[in-house]
């Protein structure tokens, strides 16, 4: 219930007008049985534009429910793949778990706290979107692009990247308060040693958000060290979100 609370508080606080209206459940259109949705995008493509839990198809055939996201980037549907809360930060699947390994967390149970895809679904999704992105304590805040991210898999695929330091393009980024568009920045990821990671204090590559960093800051994941400052640590309630999607 706490989730679904959730849940609706993040639709109210992204768009108060829109996000409640009720659209005709998808899965009730006819023909039914040619609608196999495998990605938010789908349904965004059908009209629907209610923030809520839908039936999603992974590449093997099996459905699962899924988060999708409708309304904080016009024209565009995000489907939650992980979401993860500060509390949590040393779980193994959180923190060590790049994005290649096979690490689920209640992958048939969505919810803000302890959310992980297998990794079938989270290559499922990766094949049905173009973009990606990270977001902090999307329940609280919605997208008001503060301590965000997003890039896209043709600059730079996520899921399969391995490396350290590496500067890697993305479309926009605001880690606190620092903004950058079409800029390269820092990230890590080890195969099932680091999840994928920005060090803020690092510098190097055209983002340049160490001011104000702390030592060895990690943002997005991995939270090995970590900075109230930014809205994914800012406390143990606080929580921070994964995203695969695409335009229509
Ligand atoms: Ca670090």
């Amino acid at each position: 219930m706490a989730a679904r609370t959730s849940m609706m508080l993040a639709c109210l606080v992204l768009m108060v007008d829109s996000c409640p209206t009720s659209k005709p459940d998808p899965t009730d259109m006819s023909p039914a049985q040619t609608f196999h949705p495998y990605s938010c995008l789908d349904y965004l493509k059908r009209g629907v534009s209610k923030c809520d839990v839908y039936k999603l198809f992974d590449s093997n055939g099996n459905s699962f429910p899924a988060y999708c996201d409708f309304q904080s980037e016009r024209g565009t549907a995000w489907t939650l793949v992980m979401s993860w809360s500060h509390a949590h930060r040393a779980l193994a699947p959180f923190r060590s778990g790049s994005f290649n390994v096979n690490s689920p967390v209640n992958e048939n149970a969505f919810n803000w706290k302890m959310y992980r895809l297998s990794l079938a679904r989270v290559r499922s999704l990766q094949s049905h979107s173009t973009h990606w992105r990270a977001t902090c304590s999307y329940p609280i805040h919605g997208v008001d692009f503060r301590d965000y991210v997003r890039g896209n898999f043709k600059d730079f695929n996520i899921v399969d990247f391995v490396g350290a330091g590496q500067c890697k393009k993305v479309e926009f980024i605001n880690i606190r308060g620092h903004n950058g568009m079409h800029r390269t920045a820092r990230f890590w990821q080890k195969t099932g040693s680091e999840g994928l990671h920005i060090d803020s204090a690092s510098r190097g590559c055209q983002f340049a958000p160490s001011s104000g960093a702390v030592v060895s800051e990690d943002n997005f994941g991995h939270y090995g060290s970590f900075n109230p400052k930014f809205r994914c640590s800012k406390d143990d309630q606080s929580t921070t979100q994964w995203w695969f999607g695409g335009h229509l």
